[in-house]
């Protein structure tokens, strides 16, 4: 039994140190990091900054960010059909014009557009009438970015249903990538992001539903962050390690301090 505690007791421990280093940069330029790993009501707690207000969303479901449900990792279920969303009670996270990463993981219980909206917003200001209406979004198959309703750009990979999905969007000196699991692909957009007016919402857009706003994202959230910087593709990679990988890393390092364990 006590070789059993010991052994637990490593790879936890391990697991949280690997966790730990594993961050240390990707801190760097965070400005705004929902965990989304509340299992109470409450505020939804931005780990740098002003917290959000959740507005219907499920909490405490199983997610994706580093460690899994197993270590205290959970996610938000939005549904679309009963408008759920979280206000993050910021409305100028993103510059208008300047560097910025936006991330998030996300499993959609289904990704088809309503009728003949496109999309269900992950990341969001957008209203009717805003100038610099944004979103981060998928729909029917694709995700992608927007700034104002005729600068529209998607990826080719296909979000599937029932699955999670590291996706982001990165603007450098004015370029944008879009990422979906860890690969960049770079799109032509332009415009300037709204600041100072509508808050960013995650889950869905600003506005009441039923005025042809009906953009709400259908599934799992989890893990949203946002930076003033462009991350780079080794950024990016440590957000979203393959778990395999970590899975081989925590079981190398148990099986070192076994032998250590029993030379002793
Ligand atoms: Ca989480």
């Amino acid at each position: 039994m006590r070789k059993v505690l010991f052994v637990s007791s490593a790879v936890a421990l391990l697991v949280a140190f690997t966790g730990s280093a594993a961050q240390a940069d990707i801190l760097d330029g965070l400005v705004a990091h929902w965990k989304l790993d509340e299992t109470a009501a409450g505020p939804v707690v931005n780990e740098v900054g002003t917290n959000g207000t959740n507005n219907g969303a499920t909490i405490g479901q199983p997610g994706e960010d580093l460690g899994g449900a197993a270590l205290g990792g959970y996610a938000y279920l939005f549904d679309r059909s009963a408008s759920d969303y979280v206000d993050t009670n910021l409305n100028n996270v993103i510059p208008a014009t300047g560097d910025f990463s936006l991330f998030a993981w996300i499993n959609t219980t289904s990704h088809t557009g309503v009728g003949t909206d496109y999309a269900g917003y992950i990341f969001s200001n957008y209203t009717a009438t805003l100038n610099g209406r944004s979103a981060m979004q998928v729909g029917n198959g694709n995700f992608g970015f927007f700034i104002n309703s005729n600068v529209l750009s998607t990826t080719a990979p296909n979000v599937s249903d029932g699955e999670w999905h590291h996706v982001g969007v990165t603007r450098e000196s004015g370029a944008f990538n879009l990422w979906v699991d860890g690969t960049p692909t770079a799109v032509s957009l332009s415009g300037s992001i709204s600041t100072g007016t509508n808050n960013w919402r995650i889950g869905g857009p600003q506005g009441a539903p039923g005025s042809g706003q009906t953009r709400f994202f259908n599934g799992l959230i989890d893990d949203v962050r946002v930076y003033d910087r462009a991350l780079t593709a080794s950024d990016v990679a440590k957000l979203a390690p393959e778990p395999s990988s970590f899975l081989l890393l925590a079981l190398g390092l148990l099986v070192g301090l076994s032998r250590r364990r029993r030379r002793s």
